[in-house]
């Protein structure tokens, strides 16, 4: 199949999962077609079935300062379609690329090329819910031929924010088992100044306010005073120079560490002990599940999609939105007991290959692609 693929190509969850997707697909012989305005981050192997079209939007003093993106990639995407034989369009996130696909198809006026949506989660919660995008959102979503949510949560989100009675396919995110695993974590201990036997405390975001990661660090001070702990403040965005700021006012400037967007995730993550991911709202919380299959306990907040990721109690524990105090207090549990420190993390290996193992998902995509294509009922 000959498949384009559009996302956000910098850090975050939507962009890593259609990377992710797209590699997965090439190596079970698919044809991928990455079209977007820069290289998607995670995009770092030659594959001879994977290929990137630059999406470019000719400068012109009349689009100061709004240059018209949806429409070059619009543009782009119909070129990429005749070209290569596309037989599917999957874009994630659905503004604006929905409406860009939408657009490539109505340029081609073609009944063979199929659009799939799916839905990661600010593109329904935050942008979407905006009144200046709620009717467009909601449009890109029924004019797709299917739609994905990457949880039950998001679905009825979707259905109840949009009044929609589109079908939506819930497929989860998925995590490469050989890729996110335990690593050792002598190095790291020795790298961040602790003694061997100091905990190793991660979060991984893109630092926006909805993930809280003041309440990250609130925590973690609490759980220092009790636990001999380092803080690994993995991603960048703008709430990071707060946090820094807030942890040389209290002089923890030697126990956490803003690491920004390393390229070794998966070490990282993996040499931890404990997973914090207080966020606000989370459709899914991919950053929990690639700590979970690396067998890491996490803790977060019972918000949107994270009861469907993290068993409370099993492979870690869910609290409410800013409970800084109940997080801290089971954070200490965790870290102060290696034996249930051993199993949650054990367990949470398990459930993640049980439930969330590439091998698993990508095919329901793939599935998904031929039953639109065949003109079969979706959702
Ligand atoms: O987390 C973000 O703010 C980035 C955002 C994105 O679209 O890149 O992440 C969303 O999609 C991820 C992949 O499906 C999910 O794992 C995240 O839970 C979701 N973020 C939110 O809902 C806040």
């Amino acid at each position: 199949m000959n498949i384009g693929i559009t996302c956000y190509p910098t850090f975050g969850g939507s962009g890593v999962v259609a990377t992710e997707l797209g590699i997965a697909m090439a190596h079970r012989g698919d044809d991928i077609h990455f079209i977007s305005y820069a290289l998607p981050s995670r995009l770092n192997i030659l594959h001879e079935r994977v290929r990137f079209h630059e999406v470019t939007v000719t400068p012109y003093p009349l689009f100061d300062p709004y240059p018209p993106y949806t429409l070059a990639l619009a543009t782009k995407m119909a070129e990429v379609a005749v070209y290569e034989k596309l037989d599917v369009l999957h874009v994630h996130y659905a503004i604006p690329h929905a409406i860009s696909a939408h657009l490539a198809k109505q340029i081609l006026r073609s009944e063979h090329l199929k659009v799939i949506t799916t839905l990661h989660g600010t593109d329904i919660t935050l942008v979407g819910r905006d009144e200046s995008y709620l009717p467009i959102t909601k449009f890109g979503i029924e004019v797709s031929d299917g739609v994905t949510a990457v949880s039950q949560w998001l679905k009825d989100e979707t259905a109840a924010n949009f009044a929609t009675q589109k079908p939506i396919d819930v497929i989860p995110n998925f995590v490469d088992p050989e890729r996110f695993k335990r690593h050792d974590k002598s190095a790291f201990c020795h790298i961040f100044g602790g003694r061997p036997d100091d905990r190793l405390i991660c979060h991984v975001s893109n630092f926006r306010p909805v993930k809280r990661i003041m309440d990250v660090i609130e925590v973690f001070e609490k759980v220092t005073r009790v636990v001999p702990s380092r803080l690994l403040m993995v991603g960048d965005g703008p709430d990071r120079s707060r946090a820094e700021a807030y942890c040389r006012d209290r002089r923890l400037r030697d126990r956490v560490f803003f690491l920004g967007n390393v390229p070794n995730l998966e070490e990282i993550v993996g040499a931890s002990d404990l997973f914090l991911l207080p966020s606000e709202s989370e459709s899914f919380g991919m950053a929990a599940l690639e700590a979970l299959a690396s067998e890491v306990p996490v803790i977060a907040t019972r918000a949107g999609g994270l009861p469907e990721v993290v068993d409370d109690g099993v492979d870690g524990y869910l609290l409410p939105i800013g409970d800084i105090d109940g997080m801290a207090a089971r954070a200490i549990e965790i870290l102060s007991n290696d034996q249930l420190q051993r199993a949650m993390g054990r367990r949470a290996r398990e459930i993640a290959i049980e439930r969330f193992d590439v091998s698993k998902i990508v095919p329901r995509y793939r599935e998904l692609y031929e039953r639109v294509i065949a003109g079969a009922p979706v959702g």
